[in-house]
């Protein structure tokens, strides 16, 4: 377990970040907390957080001001979101580089031990996902380059990126590709949402208005793997404790089509069976996609706890007490 470090993370107002901050709260560190959000629209509020910044480390000037003394770095800041935001925004995808780049920079020169950047799925070959039940992405399916187009090519460029810095100036870096993290505080609302909290929120809408089908972008038959937050946080903290410095996934193997999930949340609802409006001409993303996590066992022994269902459960629960808040701001959760 990670105690009494100072720590870094950046891109705290968000979901990952979010609940990671949290956690190392929770484990005994001291934690400066940093997100280009204004603090009022951050996901969730840390009281006991040493210092917050408000400020875009895509600038070199911020990232050096929040490096000083600082024992280890978490950075978990990208402009993101799911299909619906990476496919329409490439150029401000890709522009995540500058921090990934500059905030290194700093490190180096404050003589940071050890960090950690957030990769993706997105960064694996998209050749390799065309057919709807595909074997698990293995690390080694990045090569030869060909991802996601913005997104994912920012996220395999700034991996590399990490391996030089190691390499080159013996700063010690960690490298998770995440598989489609959902669970409580992400966003499910404004475009950025991904699937699940997406999903959920529209059976609820469903549920409330008594309506009897609803929208899903694609036929439903494409797939991926899910990973709830907190099986995230712990593969995170596992691995940035591990020496194990190449890429590894950080996902569950329940390997699921958008039809399957749906009727996971249609249970978890207790609604009828919907009637599905399939929107063809909306962003897709890949086929198929799913984690292999043959490496991640055998170089953490971690594997993910909590089974699709019950991590939809919770998922949706959240949305249904937020979304139902008197006067409840949904905008909180889109802005970037
Ligand atoms: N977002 C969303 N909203 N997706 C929907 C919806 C909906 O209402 N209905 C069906 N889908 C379908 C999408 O068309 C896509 O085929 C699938 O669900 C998953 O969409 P997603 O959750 O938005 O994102 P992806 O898994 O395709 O890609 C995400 O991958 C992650 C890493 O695995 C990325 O957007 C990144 O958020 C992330 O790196």
């Amino acid at each position: 377990m990670i105690k009494n470090k100072k720590i870094l993370i950046v891109g705290a107002g968000g979901f990952i970040g979010g609940h990671l901050v949290k956690r190392l709260l929770s484990d005994g560190n001291t934690v400066v907390a940093s997100d280009i959000k204004p603090k009022e629209f951050w996901f969730q509020d840390f009281e006991k957080a040493k210092n917050f910044y408000e400020m875009d480390m895509k600038d070199i000037g911020n990232c050096r001001k929040v490096t000083k003394d600082i024992d280890y770095v978490f950075n978990m800041a990208c402009n993101m979101g799911g299909m619906g935001f990476i496919e329409n925004n490439k150029a401000e995808c890709m522009q995540s580089v500058l921090i990934n780049t500059n905030l290194l920079i700093a490190c180096k020169e404050d003589k940071v031990e050890k960090y950690f950047f957030s990769s993706s799925a997105c960064a694996y070959n998209k050749n390799k996902q065309q057919e709807v039940f595909i074997d698990g992405l293995k690390e080694s399916d990045a090569y030869p380059a060909d991802p996601e187009d913005g997104y994912g090519w920012e996220k395999l460029f700034s991996e590399r990126m990490c391996r030089h810095f190691m390499e080159d100036y013996g700063i010690q870096v960690r490298v998770a590709r995440y598989h489609n993290i959902y669970g409580p505080y992400g966003t499910y609302d404004g475009g950025r949402e991904k699937a699940p909290a997406a999903l959920c929120r529209k059976v609820l809408k469903a549920k409330k208005n008594n309506e009897n089908n609803i929208e899903v972008w694609g036929d439903g038959k494409q797939t991926r793997t899910f990973l709830y937050i907190d099986d995230c946080v712990d593969g995170t903290l596992r691995l940035f404790e591990s020496d194990y410095s190449e890429p590894v996934n950080i996902g569950s193997d329940e390997q699921v089509s958008i039809n399957q999930m749906i009727e996971i949340i249609e249970k978890i609802s207790n609604i009828k069976k919907l009637e599905k409006i399939y929107q063809l001409d909306k962003p897709k993303g890949v086929r198929g996609r799913s984690s292999n996590n043959d490496l991640v066992k055998k170089v953490l022994n971690w594997s993910y706890n909590i089974k699709l269902k019950d991590g939809l459960k919770k998922t949706y629960e959240w949305i249904d007490l937020e979304s139902s808040k008197e006067g409840s701001n949904l905008n909180r959760f889109t802005k970037s």
